[in-house]
């Protein structure tokens, strides 16, 4: 593969390591946990740096390699490291770069729990926080410290899709020679590159699009050859959040239709979040490819598309708003997003429930949001699972039979 590849080549092609031994097409799947040295001065001189080869899978494994190689090349970073789960990416990024008496300033909305480890585990290792509101550039500025290490924010921000300023922020970290982090799970690499926009870490859960496929729980931090190295050997080594190699290779084979599943996600979404505002018991549709959403400035600039991810509120309690969601036949009722299945779950009382009910309002998730991941069906039938169970709101139907099937 040529390096100046197209993106959707690249998901198929880069970071390819050719089966020498027997030409498998696929990837081959090292499912190991050691591996064997010729001889003692083998061992020892990999145990030293001092010969390139594999050790054991907690430190690294073929299949793994092939995996950081690849998502690296899509996000045109120098290097990856893959993780046990997208938690793992964050903390991973988090730990290698803050020491207790560090400072580190987070956008105020977050996935839950990237907020439950900054605001409740970091806090116990004596790592200061400061929650901002990351649209606001002179807030951001304020909270810097003499100590302040590193700034931390996802966009479109899970679970509100609040779009934030990546050059606004880079420039800031930059100047104030902070280490920025971008939570990039929602985009991929196929509609968003942060490091165009100078963010010097790029994390994911990879148990969403990346994979795409609802069977794997992983996470991958990209970065410069240096930064990944010292994420690898000062704390995945210790830590010990390492991928399973099984994992790798489903993600793997995941990536390589990342770009068409991306373009459908997309399209699909784009359809439903137009039908979601068109409807008169829909009383907000927050999605970026909307002309009314505040960041629909940034398609084309700083992001490709708006991705696969709608929230919206609807009118009516949070009895209706249950039966609402209870109705729900196509989706399923279920955390998580970016699979082939379109899923629905409520924030508050799910993803976002490691926030109080205080620190969630202030931070703009709102009790009556709902989030969607719109899937790959036909649009038109996820359009009409939402119709079914919009027209039903209000018809004194909460005890409408719920059909999981
Ligand atoms: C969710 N999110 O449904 P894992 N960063 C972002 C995420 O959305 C997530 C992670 C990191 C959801 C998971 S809630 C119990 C289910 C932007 C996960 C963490 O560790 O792979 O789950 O990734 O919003």
């Amino acid at each position: 593969m040529k390096k100046n590849a197209h993106i959707d080549t690249k998901a198929i092609h880069a970071g390819r390591i050719n089966d020498e031994q027997f030409g498998s097409l696929a990837t081959p799947l090292y499912q190991t946990s050691t591996f064997i040295f010729d001889n003692a001065e083998q061992g020892a001189d990999r145990f030293a740096g001092e010969q390139e080869g594999f050790i054991y899978t907690r430190l690294g494994n073929p299949t793994t390699r092939q995996l950081e190689q690849r998502v690296a090349a899509l996000e045109g970073m120098e290097d990856a490291a893959a993780t046990a789960t997208g938690m793992g990416a964050v903390s991973a990024a988090l730990l290698a770069n803050l020491s207790a008496g560090d400072h580190l300033i987070s956008s105020k909305a977050v996935y839950g729990c990237s907020y439950a480890l900054m605001a409740h585990q970091l806090t116990r290792f004596g790592v200061e926080v400061t929650f901002v509101d990351m649209n606001n550039e002179a807030e951001i500025v304020a909270a810097i410290k003499e100590n302040t290490k590193v700034i931390f924010l996802e966009t479109p921000i899970n679970p509100n899709l609040v779009v934030l300023d990546l050059e606004m922020i880079g420039n800031i970290a930059k100047q104030h020679q902070l280490i920025s982090i971008v939570d990039n799970t929602f985009l991929t690499p196929i509609l968003q590159r942060p490091i165009e926009f100078g963010i010097d870490i790029v994390i994911h859960s990879a148990t969403k699009y990346l994979n795409g496929h609802g069977d794997v729980v992983a996470g991958i931090v990209c970065g410069t050859t240096e930064m990944i190295t010292h994420i690898k050997l000062t704390v995945l080594k210790d830590i010990g959040a390492t991928i399973s190699p099984h994992d790798a290779w489903l993600i793997l084979r995941g990536l390589k239709t990342l770009p068409i599943r991306m373009e459908r996600h997309c399209s699909n979404a784009q359809k439903v979040a137009e039908y979601l505002e068109g409807h008169p018991m829909v009383t907000a549709v927050y999605y970026p490819g909307l002309a009314s959403h505040s960041g629909h400035k940034f398609i084309g600039k700083q992001m490709q598309a708006a991705g696969g991810v709608i929230a919206f509120e609807i009118k009516g309690d949070i009895h209706q708003g249950s039966a609402f969601i209870n109705r729900m036949q196509l989706f399923s009722i279920a955390v998580s997003l970016g699979d082939a299945e379109s899923l629905i779950q409520h924030p508050a009382s799910m993803t976002h429930s490691p926030y109080s009910q205080e620190e969630r309002l202030d931070a703009g998730i709102s009790d009556s949001l709902i989030r969607i991941s719109v899937g790959l069906e036909n649009a038109d039938d996820i359009i009409n699972d939402l119709d079914n169970s919009l027209n039903l709101i209000g018809h004194n139907n909460t005890d409408t039979v719920v059909n999981f099937s």
